[in-house]
């Protein structure tokens, strides 16, 4: 009988040690704060651009199924920029997340800082214009802040947190990966980020809750966007790759047992601006991906 315990100990003990192994080789994902560099502003015109961040394929996603590495790829298309794409690299990120990128010499990390140093070193050369007045730019810092600090943090409820998403956490988010290596490395990231989500605060609500959240910031989005082709007018700007970078995964990510995809749809003017950047500026892709739905 109690020669038991010795095989439970040492099973335990496999599991805790195949855990840390896991989370050193990721740096941490989840707490990973990279070397904390201030970005560099500004470089110099003509060096090639490297975007490191998640590329591979999910669902019918044309971007990434990493809002942030959507909303630089999308800025880069926006801009007319060549650039050249890297899968994965946590290690390299100066602040510890996806996306960064290479221009030259320099290294940058998060996409505002991203974006902005393109700005600068860039300025008259980009196809895209952001605006000049006040109250334009208020609202796009808003859009942003939006998307990147509260509907991501809901989304990740339901990519990671919520047990209907098991299904497309292994078949499409880890779909090359053994079965046995998908589902253990679901649990380290339910357990990673629901300790993320708590502290963020998400997770201090119920599912319905929280559903209720997603349709707010859903309508807000929808109204402000009204029957303009992007949210300040006829032109794209920094705030509609953010917007995209959220919305195309809001649509298009395929976790369709979890009721983000059908409440985005419910907008109209929102999957007809997603669906109008993937036509004009993804066509490359889209056409490899198959149509929208
Ligand atoms: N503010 C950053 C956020 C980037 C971010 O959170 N990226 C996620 C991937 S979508 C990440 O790297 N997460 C790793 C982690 O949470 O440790 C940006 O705008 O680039």
């Amino acid at each position: 009988m109690h020669a038991i315990f010795p095989i439970i100990y040492l099973c335990c003990a496999a599991v805790a040690a195949g855990y840390v192994y896991f989370l050193k080789s990721q740096r941490g994902f989840t707490g990973n704060l990279g070397t904390r560099e201030t970005s560099p502003t500004k470089g110099a015109p003509g060096g090639e651009i490297v975007l490191t961040g998640f590329f591979a394929p999910v669902g019918q996603l044309v971007g990434s199924v990493s809002p942030f590495t959507s909303k630089v790829e999308t800025f880069l298309r926006f801009a007319g920029l060549k650039f050249r794409t890297e899968n994965g690299g946590f290690a390299g990120s100066p602040k510890g997340r996806l996306p960064w990128m290479k221009h030259g010499a320099d290294v940058v990390a998060d996409s505002r800082f991203m974006i902005k140093y393109l700005q600068n070193t860039y300025g008259p050369q980009l196809k895209i214009e952001e605006p000049q007045d006040a109250e334009s730019q208020a609202i796009s810092t808003l859009i942003q802040r939006m998307c990147e600090e509260h509907m991501y943090f809901t989304s990740q409820y339901h990519r990671m947190i919520n047990p209907q998403a098991a299904g497309w956490f292994k078949g499409s988010l880890f779909k090359d990966a053994p079965s046995w290596k998908s589902t253990f490395i679901m649990y380290c990231f339910r357990s990673g980020r629901g300790t993320q989500l708590r502290y963020q605060g998400v997770l201090t609500n119920s599912e319905a809750d929280i559903n209720i959240l997603i349709d707010e910031d859903l309508r807000a989005l929808s109204g402000l966007l009204g029957n303009k082709p992007y949210f300040l007018g006829s032109h794209p700007t920094v705030a509609d790759a953010s917007a995209f970078g959220t919305l195309e995964n809001y649509l298009y990510d395929g976790n369709e047992a979890t009721p983000i995809p059908a409440m985005t749809r419910k907008y109209s003017n929102l999957v007809r601006f997603v669906d109008s950047i993937r036509e004009e500026f993804y066509a490359d892709k889209l056409s490899k991906s198959g149509k929208a739905q």
